[in-house]
């Protein structure tokens, strides 16, 4: 099987990072049957090289002065651009499979529908960004924007992104449902209300006819 990008989106508190892990275990399990010597890589935006871990502290810590719209933007491409060539790219052309927290579309809900920049101006941006790179699936993790900053809040000190008001998250969540509705090919939406086993179980079924698809695919 070719190299497979999986971008896990959503608000705040949806549970990206509790079922990527749970995701990768899972497929590692599943892969040793069909394909042992594939590799899982778990990575995410901002942050998943040095640079971006740099640049994510600069983005999400509380400073003093404001940072500008534009300014917030072109470090979340700064840092993209960085991790597509570094671990994505890399990853994929040797057959690997890349399970990412975030990527296009989160600059697409928060920039643009939460924070209002230009839509036309965002895609420009992510495609010289990503040379093009796009996620083979997306999985979007539906869930209120209140229960999701509320399991944030529970986990600990909320950052500077979490602290913008319920609007902001409103907007952002109302950004996916546009996108998931528009691109329904490529972003498969996963109710993210219930337990974390049973949003597992949702990912596993969608991961799992994926997996046949793109191994039909080959075969034929
Ligand atoms: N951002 C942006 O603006 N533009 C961009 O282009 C990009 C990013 C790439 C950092 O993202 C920020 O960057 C983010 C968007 C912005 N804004 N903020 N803030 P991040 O992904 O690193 O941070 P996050 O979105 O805030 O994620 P998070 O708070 O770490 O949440 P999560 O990973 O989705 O959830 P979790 O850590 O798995 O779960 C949160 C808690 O809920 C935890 O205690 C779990 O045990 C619990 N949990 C998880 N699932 C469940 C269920 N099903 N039931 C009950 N409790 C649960």
């Amino acid at each position: 099987m070719q190299g497979k990008l999986i971008v896990f989106e959503g608000v705040e508190g949806c549970g990206k990072t509790t079922q990527i892990q749970r995701s990768r275990d899972w497929l590692l399990a599943r892969m040793t049957e069909i394909q042992p010597d594939v590799s899982i890589v778990v990575t995410r935006e901002p942050g998943g090289t040095e640079l971006g871990v740099g640049l994510r502290q600069l983005l999400l810590e509380e400073r003093g002065q404001p940072m500008f719209e534009r300014a917030e933007l072109l470090l979340y491409a700064a840092d993209r651009a960085q991790h597509v060539e570094q671990v994505l790219k890399p990853t994929l052309a040797k057959g690997g499979i890349v399970l990412c927290d975030r990527y296009t579309y989160s600059t697409i809900a928060y920039q643009g529908y939460g924070r209002g920049l230009s839509l036309s101006l965002i895609q420009q941006l992510n495609q010289i960004a990503t040379g093009g790179l796009e996620s083979d699936l997306t999985i979007w993790l539906d869930v209120d924007v209140e229960i999701g900053l509320s399991r944030a809040k529970a986990r600990g000190k909320a950052d500077r992104m979490e602290q913008a008001h319920l609007d902001f998250h409103r907007r952002v969540s109302q950004g996916y449902r546009e996108l998931a509705t528009a691109q329904p090919e490529r972003i498969v939406r996963v109710n993210a209300s219930p337990s974390e086993a049973i949003v597992q179980q949702q990912i596993q079924q969608i991961l799992h006819n994926h997996l046949t698809q793109w191994h039909e695919q080959i075969n034929n």
